[in-house]
């Protein structure tokens, strides 16, 4: 998988601005923020996305967000957490991420 740029990260052959790591996934600021606060939560072992993830790694993600978010600062005036999935959802990288947005009043619908 060296043609995708989150492996790359993740072997640290890319540099990125980690805010948290363990053994399933990493953390890591947004290269292009949408938020003050914008990280994403990408796990280690490559899948394309919500699709193609074992429901038993998506629950694991899902269980880390109240974690990241306390450590981020947002939990207690909240967040967004989003999955884009495939073409129509806006998926770019295609290796699976979660975005956690926060710091600001985020608009809805988001485009
Ligand atoms: O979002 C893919 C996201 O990945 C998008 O918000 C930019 C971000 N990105 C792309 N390259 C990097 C690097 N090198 N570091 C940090 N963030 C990055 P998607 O949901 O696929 O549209």
């Amino acid at each position: 998988m060296n043609d995708c740029i989150f492996c790359r990260i993740i072997a640290g052959e890319i540099p990125s601005e980690r805010v948290y790591e363990d053994d399933k996934m990493i953390v890591i600021r947004d290269v292009a923020p949408a938020a003050p606060v914008h990280v994403l939560m990408i796990p280690k072992a490559h899948t394309e996305n919500i699709i193609t993830a074992e429901p038993e790694l998506l629950l694991y993600m899902f269980g880390k967000v109240k974690e990241l978010a306390e450590k981020l600062g947002v939990n207690e005036k909240g967040f967004r957490i989003v999955a884009n999935t495939g073409d129509d959802g806006g998926q770019t990288v295609k290796h699976l991420h979660i975005h956690l947005l926060g710091g600001k009043a985020l608009g809805w619908p988001p485009c």
